[in-house]
């Protein structure tokens, strides 16, 4: 195995990058080369646009991770951060105040965005900005369009009950503590694979689904024309490890979000949420925890093989 491929989000996707790329490269992995070449495929309808800047939530979080600049405390942004220009917004009341932008991370958005008014298109911009981070991977946004997912709350406030707001207005200002009736990713229908996705999944020769989250990050990526096509079509097995543990998630909204599109939130609900390659689905392979082990024969029944691993 010389070429793997990951579809990957934020935080939870990019410690399983952490945890594989040290597998790796201590010959851990059977049949695998420890100089294999990984290319992450990373969700970016995460992204937004903030005091005039693109923010890439997911493509930073692996960037930041892997290159080893991440607070590894939040799990976001970059360590030994300081937060004036944050305050000094605040002070004069520009909104929003609710996300948190770090001076230190300011630099990769002011460096982005203006790559992206000079036409350089996303995947290139976070090709420059790996030159700096060397993260040891292949970093590739799913998509150079812009696509953003937004989330339906509800809002008696309002005369249809309800308004959207954006992902990261739900997740961070909300905390997600407000149901979710509906999930809409603005833009996935007119995007297409960034240069690079389709033939890194379809040239892999292992195709991995980490415990990103199913709705807003695989999900996202699954849902960007071509890409779930490339992974159905590929030669390579497609293996994936469960987000949720003993029924429930290890951090982040996807017990929430699974609820909102009616997927049980159990090991083998998301195992059937994605199907598996043999019926409709982009599953070879599943990985449930221990404590789920009397959820595998549900998913060999659906045709995903699987197996009860210490996740
Ligand atoms: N998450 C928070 O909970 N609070 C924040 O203020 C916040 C700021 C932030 C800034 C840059 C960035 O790349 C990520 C940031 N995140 C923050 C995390 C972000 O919401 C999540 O990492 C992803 O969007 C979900 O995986």
């Amino acid at each position: 195995m010389r070429e793997i491929t990951v579809l990957s989000g934020g935080i939870g996707g990019a410690r399983f990058l952490q945890g594989l790329l040290h597998a790796l490269r201590s010959g851990l992995v059977p049949g695998a080369a420890p100089d294999a070449r990984v290319t992450v495929v990373a969700n970016t309808a995460d992204d937004l646009w903030l005091h005039g800047l693109k923010v890439c939530p997911d493509l930073d979080t692996v960037m930041y991770t892997l290159g080893d600049g991440i607070d590894t405390d939040r799990g976001w942004g970059r360590r030994e951060e300081t937060w004036s220009a944050k305050e000094e917004l605040a002070a004069y009341g520009v909104e929003p105040t609710w996300f948190g932008l770090g001076d230190r991370d300011l630099a990769t958005h002011l460096v982005r965005t203006q790559m992206l008014d000079a036409g350089y298109p996303l995947s290139e911009v976070t090709e420059a900005l790996c030159r700096r981070w060397q993260p040891g991977v292949r970093l590739l946004p799913m998509s150079d369009d812009r696509v953003e997912t937004h989330i339906a709350i509800a809002d008696p406030d309002s005369a249809s009950g309800r308004r959207v707001v954006h992902f990261q207005e739900y997740w961070v200002r909300l905390r997600a503590e407000v149901p979710a009736e509906a999930v809409v990713v603005v833009g996935l229908d007119d995007s297409s694979p960034a240069p690079g996705v389709v033939d890194a999944i379809t040239d892999a020769d292992l195709v991995v689904v980490p415990p990103s989250n199913p709705v807003v990050s695989v999900g996202t990526i699954l849902g960007v024309p071509r890409i779930r096509e490339a992974v159905r079509a590929t030669k390579a097995p497609v293996v994936g490890v469960s987000p949720i543990v003993g029924g429930t998630h290890v951090r982040g909204m996807a017990q929430q979000l699974l609820t909102a599109i009616g997927v049980p939130v159990t090991a083998s609900g998301v195992a059937l949420h994605y199907g598996a390659r043999s019926a409709d689905g982009v599953l070879d392979g599943w990985l449930v925890g221990d404590v789920d082990a009397a959820l595998v024969p549900e998913v060999r029944a659906a045709g995903i093989a699987c197996a009860a691993v210490p996740l």
